[in-house]
């Protein structure tokens, strides 16, 4: 059953790649949720993740109490092949052009492959753009703020599990190494943590030196002896297999749609380690723009909305617990209310 309100799937008239626009739920209010520019060994996989993704976006603006529906963007690029810059430009066109013909219904941002200067270039054609260069008046990188409420959704697991939020001394594995893990990465070494970090690119071995990080390949972090892991790439890791491999006492991370199927949040819990929904922890960089784009915060209020994740995930976890559910459940449950009151928290 398609559970979307719709999706637009168009052949983009200049870089003749498929541009997939799928718009899960406006039932909080017009949808967003970032343009993924990704390479796909087909483009029906890209349509895939666009599904996935963008009801993932309809939780997390849910969950975070803010008045947006979820929609996600992916142009699946061919595999192998980077675009140059102009055929960059043409693909950000197509996608404004898509965006534009839904009228104000979705409206986009950035996601993995896209970033500020992206958004700028989508605002040529079309004001349905987040998180575009503070010199045009958007809100700018959202990365730095995904960063911050994903330690702030690690703070909250850490006071779980130990009694106090500080995060010095704990040891936690990071997974990818790109703009949010990068600077999520930074944010933790800073507070003392000892790190663990992988990332496909083995370039970003570099930052692992620089914060006195270890490095793990990818195929072997998960099993790393860690307390907490922290998927901060793409989607899936959590899978059957690699959840029987897990060592540490918690996921929670940054990155969208982790498991790979729902029930994986049925064996983490079983296996006794928490698992924070990637929806959650990865909320910071919508509330940021949503916050100061639509909502007009300073970026201060808007800090301390991202912030208040760590009170989220404090609430889903007791109320996990109160119930012996996951707290994969308790988020959704929370999402699902939201969505049928049309209720925004107090
Ligand atoms: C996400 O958080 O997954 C996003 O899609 C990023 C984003 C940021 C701001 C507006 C829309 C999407």
């Amino acid at each position: 059953m398609l559970d979307h309100e719709q999706v637009t799937i168009r052949t983009g008239r200049r870089s003749r790649l498929p541009v997939i626009v799928a718009v899960h739920s406006t039932a909080l209010g017009p949808a967003a949720g970032g343009l993924r520019l990704w390479h796909y060994p087909d483009w029906r996989d890209g349509l895939t993740d666009a599904l996935r993704l963008s009801a993932g976006m309809t939780a997390k603006f849910a969950v975070a109490g803010l008045s947006s529906g979820g929609g996600k963007t992916v142009v699946a690029l061919p595999e192998g092949r980077e675009p140059n810059d102009g055929e960059r430009r043409d693909v950000l066109h197509d996608v404004a052009d898509v965006i534009d013909s839904l009228g104000g219904m979705y409206a986009t941002g950035p996601d993995v492959g896209t970033g500020a200067e992206d958004m700028a270039v989508i605002g040529e054609t079309t004001p349905h753009v987040f998180c575009r260069p503070a010199r045009l008046g958007g809100s700018g990188d959202s990365s730095p703020h995904t960063a911050r409420g994903a330690l702030a959704a690690l703070r909250a697991v850490g006071r779980r599990l130990y009694g106090t939020p500080t995060l010095d001394g704990r040891r936690l594995a990071i997974i990818g190494l790109g703009r949010v893990g990068a600077g999520l990465a930074r944010l933790l070494a800073a507070e003392g943590a000892v790190l663990t970090v992988t990332d496909v690119d083995p370039a970003k071995r570099e930052l692992a030196g620089e914060l006195g990080a270890g490095w793990l390949a990818p195929g072997d972090i998960l099993a790393a002896d860690v307390d907490i892991v922290v998927p901060a790439a793409l989607g899936s890791v959590l899978t059957r297999r690699t959840v029987a491999e897990l060592r540490c006492r918690a996921v929670a991370g940054p990155a969208n749609d982790q498991l790979a199927t729902p029930d994986v949040a049925d064996l983490l819990h079983g296996r006794g380690i928490i698992w924070v929904p990637d929806y959650v922890a990865g909320a910071g960089g919508v509330i940021n723009a949503v916050s100061t784009e639509l909502n007009h915060l300073d970026p201060d209020e808007a800090a301390a909305r991202v912030d208040a994740i760590a009170d989220t995930v404090d609430h889903l976890l007791d109320t996990a617990q109160r119930h012996g559910h996951t707290p994969a459940r308790a988020a959704s449950d929370l999402a699902r209310h939201r969505l049928h009151t049309g209720s925004r928290p107090a």
